[in-house]
């Protein structure tokens, strides 16, 4: 690994690659990026983590060398050599155990057109194990959106909030996860006179500019947000027209709101009356409405509760599909939406076409030469339980899986337990630890092709600086893999002929221009379902709930995450708050004072640190940054809900 900081970076536009909203910038003279006016920061402001973009690009610590692993660890080796491993070992796998035993992990930090490349190699290969982490990382709301509407995507356009009477920010933090668009289009909003309520158990950032603060005990939004439902049905504050010609199942909806006992289950929730007849009153009034979601409101396993509650909301007050209006998915990674929209998932074909659908399966055959095969495959969760039996071969594209919110051990071991892994990144990881092969790729800013930002819009980068030492694009390495182990003909020249590949297999993107900075669905740049949604029979079926709530046991206090980050920007540029927050009540009730060093701890796992009290937290719940919080989440395996007891460090 060689210093890779004499490397010219030019000065062109292109898209900042740290996180999902999609500002462009461009190298200053002062080394750090600077914003350049676009669609997301039309201030042509960037954030204090987008200001230095380019230090990825400067780093001393890139992968500069293949590496393969022989008797004393990872060694550099040649291009050749170790593409030719990749083959010989993926070969192997399939050769034993079919293609199926082989997994494609990746990448929502990479290019439309790398994503793409990526799952055309799993299921040219004859698999449909291909995922991207960051479909987990908001896979209740995005699941609920495709599901009830018809695609996991925003509904609406940034600007859209500037339209908004009622912002209902719920489980995020935009001032402090989404600074650029919030200062842009939410807080000029606000000034202007529109309502923001954030529903969130502890008081952030975004809480300073909120007309109303609601903290509902966590995993209790659903049912919050179900006896609003209850109370706007009861006055009569719901949009007939748009439910009779827009929606189905409401009486079943109807029915399920008669089970609530409006006095028990407010109590449940923690929030009072007074609090939600006043928000049942805001959203019962105003006539356009938008739902901000973050990963506050991500379920426990497979469950969407909460953002169907949200959605329910929506269309109950007919708040889908008019400017102002709808859902705004908060995602985090740079092309969360473009690795979903390209396919990496294993359930759908690219443009969110089902494996099974006739004619989505011939154009991608007849572009292909070959037909994807139709069964679902594992998705990260499962390949990663399947990892050393089912599961032989896995390839890893700019995705940390060694770091997960299961226990690291029982992590560690699944990935050791694999025949093969290989690795594409550009820092050393943790995952890299445990590779058999680790192939040295280019950041963002030093690649060409598209991405896809948070409110589905496409944009295409430009090259600022070349790869440092034998370092090639993902795409440039995805390519070479694909020409060895299916043809010469597996991919194409380069990402601008990709692009019309993929837009002839994605029926979203086709249409989009070739400079693009538009929108899809490109006949639609507007807003998503103004017409129709896009299911079966064109209507949002309602989704009757019964929330179900298990108190945590009086001694716990519920474990409230923030700051969830993707980690490689993390590491390089921003601090950690080490302190647990807990409300002043819990601490008294603990002994515990503001500075007293404590223990937070479940099961046998256990956090040191020192106490924040105050008001912040709402009573029976307890505030740790994600990073701090780590042990304590990987050791519940996966579930949301994690409860800790708390006590003085003696
Ligand atoms: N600077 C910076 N920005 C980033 C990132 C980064 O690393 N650095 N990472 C990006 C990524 S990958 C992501 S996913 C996003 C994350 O963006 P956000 O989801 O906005 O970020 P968090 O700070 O994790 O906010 C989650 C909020 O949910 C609340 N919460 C927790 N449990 C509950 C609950 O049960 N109910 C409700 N209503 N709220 C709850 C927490 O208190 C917290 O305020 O940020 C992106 N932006
Ligand atoms: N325990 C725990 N688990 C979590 C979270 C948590 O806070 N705690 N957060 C969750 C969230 S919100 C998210 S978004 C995910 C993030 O999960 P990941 O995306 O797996 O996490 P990162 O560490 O950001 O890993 C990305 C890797 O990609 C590399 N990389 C960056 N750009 C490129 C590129 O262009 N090409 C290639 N090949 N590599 C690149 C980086 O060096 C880094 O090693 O994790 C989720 N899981
Ligand atoms: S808000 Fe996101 S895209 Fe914009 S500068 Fe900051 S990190 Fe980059
Ligand atoms: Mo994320």
């Amino acid at each position: 690994m060689t210093d890779s900081s004499d490397r010219p970076i030019n000065a062109t536009e292109t898209v900042c690659p740290l996180c999902a909203v999609g500002c462009r910038l461009a190298h200053g003279e002062d080394g750090r990026a600077k914003g350049c006016e676009g669609p997301a920061n039309p201030n042509s402001r960037l954030c204090a983590k987008g200001a230095t973009a380019f230090e990825a690009v400067r780093a001393d610590d890139r992968l500069t060398t293949p590496l393969v692993r022989r008797d004393d660890g990872l060694v550099p080796t040649d291009w050749s050599t170790a593409l030719d491993r990749v083959v010989s070992d993926f070969e192997a796998v399939c050769d034993a155990q079919g293609s199926d035993a082989l997994a494609f992990f990746g990448a929502p930090r990479c290019t439309n057109e790398e994503n793409y490349l990526l799952q055309k190699l799993a299921r040219t290969l004859g698999t449909n194990n291909v995922d991207n982490r960051a479909r987990l990382c908001h896979a209740s709301a995005a699941t609920a959106l495709e599901t009830r509407f018809g695609w996991p995507a925003s509904t609406n356009r940034l600007t859209d909030l500037m339209d908004a009477d009622l912002l209902l920010v719920v489980g995020a933090n935009p001032a402090m996860q989404q600074p650029v668009a919030f200062d842009a289009f939410v807080r000029p909003a606000v000034v202007d006179g529109t309502t923001l309520v954030h529903i969130d158990p502890r008081k952030n950032e975004t809480t300073r500019i909120a007309d109303q603060h609601i903290t509902p005990r966590p995993g209790t939004d659903a049912l919050c947000i179900h006896i609003a439902c209850s109370l706007l049905v009861e006055h009569d504050h719901v949009d007939t027209s748009f439910i009779n010609e827009r929606t189905s199942n409401y009486e079943a909806f109807k029915a399920a709101l008669t089970n609530i006992d409006i006095d028990e289950d407010l109590q449940t929730t923690g929030v009072d009356s007074e609090t939600l007849i006043d928000l049942a009153d805001r959203i019962g009034t105003a006539d356009r409405i938008t739902v901000i979601g973050g990963t506050g409101i991500e379920d426990d396993g497979d469950e969407t509760t909460t953002t169907d509650a949200l959605l329910n909301i929506l269309l109950l007050t007919g708040n889908v599909g008019r400017p102002g209006t709808g859902f705004t998915l908060l995602r985090g990674l740079n092309n969360e939406q473009g690795a979903v929209d390209m396919g990496c998932r294993p359930d759908i074909l690219p443009g969110h076409q089902s494996l099974t659908d006739e004619a989505a399966r011939r154009r991608v055959a007849d572009v292909w030469d070959t037909e994807p095969p139709s069964d679902p495959g594992r998705n990260e969760y499962e390949a990663l339980d399947a990892f050393g039996t089912a599961v032989q071969g896995a390839l890893v594209v700019g995705e940390n899986p060694a770091i997960e919110k299961r226990d690291a051990d029982w992590v560690a071991h699944q990935l050791d337990a694999l025949k093969t892994l290989v690795v594409l990144d550009v820092f050393p990881s943790e995952t890299m630890q445990h590779a058999d092969i680790v192939l040295p790729a280019a950041v963002g800013l030093e690649k060409a092709g598209t991405i896809t930002n948070l409110d589905r819009r496409v944009q295409r980068l430009s090259v600022t600086a070349s790869p440092p030492g034998m370092a090639r694009t993902d795409y440039a390495i995805l390519a070479a893999l694909g020409e060895r182990l299916i043809g010469d003909r597996f991919a194409p020249a380069d990402p601008e002929t990709a692009f019309d590949e993929l837009r002839a297999v994605n029926p979203l993107y086709d249409g989009l221009s070739d400079v693009v900075n538009e929108r899809w669905p490109v006949d639609n740049d507007s807003i998503l379902y103004a017409d129709g949604f896009a299911t079966h029979d064109g209507r949002a079926p309602f989704v009757p709930l019964n929330p179900a709530v298990t108190p945590p046991a009086d001694d716990e206090l519920i474990l409230v995450v923030g700051s969830r980050a993707g980690g490689f920007d993390v590491e390089h540029t921003e601090t950690t708050d080490d302190r647990v927050w807990l409300n002043t009540v819990d601490a008294a009730m603990r002994g515990i004072e503001d500075g007293d060093h404590v223990v937070v701890a479940t099961g046998d796992i256990t956090v040191t640190t020192t106490a924040a009290v105050g008001e912040d937290v709402r009573e029976g719940t307890t505030y740790l940054h994600a990073n701090m919080a780590d042990p304590l989440v990987r050791s519940a395996s996966g579930t949301p809900t994690v409860t800790v007891t708390l006590g003085k460090n003696i």
